[in-house]
């Protein structure tokens, strides 16, 4: 099973490459997303270095002139999701949307120079795309009381229907909202997705963008949504020191500098997103000063090497082994002993296996070795019961959302199969 599924992987790559740039899954998502793109190059990078460095390249260069790389690039035409360039009207070339997503940029990067397939000026190039992004956050996404990084709209974060946003949300006016087609419940099962209402709410989010024209610093000093996340903010950080490393191999040691000294902000940021309550990082509504109420997958970066001190990471390893109790596969990425947590329904408890990857990858560098098995041995078995899907129900396995997933099938290969990069070094 498990040879088989190597080669489906491979195929899935193969599929979903458009040419330069690969689509997350055909028919539900048919543009580039961006951190799917920098999952998808470290996948590529089983196949075909070549195209593993393309997949960055054509992703940095949508990049905005003030730094921000965006959520989606639309290449080309596709009337098969909702929204799509018509409705951004960002007015770049190419066209893109308005917001970003996760850095993992940096992360593929650092990777791809590990591996010996990036070096010279398309490194340089890369590295500088990537600083400028990072440099980005800490303008237009920065919480000015915590330092952590803030998400204008929940597709920001990549986790788009988690219920911490649940409350930012509800305060978005979308009265004035026309009527629209979604498209994503035409190819998935509606009971999986948002509701109609977070829908509509998601685009007042967006027609809010166009009317600031998109500027960016504004909108941090006044989009109705605005919420701090330890996702986004513990990314960051894995971001910064990967640029840290690739830039100091490329010899460019004031960008390395440069990127350490904002990890060091971050780690304060991540911090102070700390609730002691709850034992987890958890988000913050900078307009409200409100918290998020349970455990998200993502407050688990927090067990990665130096995020947190000592006695906060033992408490927060104790809440992970609490759920590994109650659950089959790791992680959920809502807590499973919580009212608002399902187990089929987008970002409110299914598993992702790319966030079991990064969630690993911490642990791996904190030499946690034991929970980082836990998460792949999972993720395994998952991938060789359902195949490579969008996510997953952690407590039966049951593949959910999209099938033949870029991302899954990277993780397989890149992940599961070749332990975190670690044949590589
Ligand atoms: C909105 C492509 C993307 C992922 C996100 C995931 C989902 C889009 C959607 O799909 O978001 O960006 O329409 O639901 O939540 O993490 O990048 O795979």
């Amino acid at each position: 099973m498990t040879r088989q599924r190597d080669d489906e992987a491979l195929a899935i790559l193969r599929e979903n490459d458009r040419g330069g740039f690969s689509v997350p899954a055909a028919g539900l998502y048919p543009f580039q997303w961006n951190w799917d793109s920098a999952f998808a190059a470290l996948g590529y990078a089983h196949i075909d270095p070549e195209r593993a460095v393309t997949e960055l390249e054509t992703l940095a260069h949508a990049q905005w002139p003030d730094g921000m790389i965006p959520h989606i690039v639309f290449h080309r035409e596709d009337e098969g999701y909702f929204p799509g360039p018509g409705v951004w009207a960002s007015g770049m070339t190419p066209p893109t949307s308005g917001i970003t997503q996760p850095p993992v940029l940096a992360i593929a990067i650092a990777r791809l120079v590990k591996a010996g397939h990036l070096h010279g000026e398309r490194l340089n190039t890369l590295l500088v795309a990537a600083n400028a992004w990072h440099d980005w956050f800490q303008h237009a996404r920065r919480d000015p009381e915590t330092g952590a990084i803030c998400v204008i709209h929940p597709w920001e974060s990549g986790r788009d229907n988690m219920p911490d946003w649940d409350d930012a949300l509800d305060a978005v006016d979308a009265s004035h909202v026309q009527p629209f087609k979604r498209r994503d419940t035409g190819h998935v099962d509606a009971a999986m997705r948002p509701t109609d209402e977070q829908y509509k709410r998601y685009i007042a989010l967006v027609e809010f963008g166009i009317a600031s024209g998109w500027d960016q610093e504004a909108l941090a000093r006044t989009c109705p949504f605005f919420v701090a996340d330890p996702g986004m903010t513990g990314i960051l950080i894995l971001a910064e020191r990967a640029l840290a490393d690739a830039a100091g191999k490329a010899g460019l040691n004031d960008l390395a500098g440069a990127a350490r000294d904002r990890e060091a902000r971050l780690i304060e940021g991540f911090g102070a997103l700390w609730d002691e309550e709850m034992g987890a990082p958890t988000t913050r509504n900078v307009r409200t000063g409100a918290r998020g109420k349970n455990i998200s997958s993502m407050a688990f970066l927090g067990l990665g090497f130096g995020m947190l001190p000592e006695a906060r990471a033992a408490r927060l390893a104790a809440e992970f082994d609490r759920i590994a109790e109650r659950v089959t596969f790791m992680v959920p990425s809502y807590d499973p002993d919580c009212d608002l947590f399902e187990e089929a329904r987008y970002w409110r408890g299914p598993v992702w296996l790319v966030v079991n990857w990064l969630i690993a990858m911490g642990l791996e560098a904190a030499g946690d070795t034991h929970r980082a098995d836990r998460i792949r041995d999972d993720s395994r078995a998952l991938v060789e019961e359902g195949g490579f899907f969008e996510y997953y129900s952690p407590m039966s396995g049951a593949p959910l959302g999209g099938g033949t997933f870029t991302w899954t099938a990277a993780a397989w290969l890149d992940f599961v199969r070749g332990t975190n990069g670690r044949d590589q070094s």
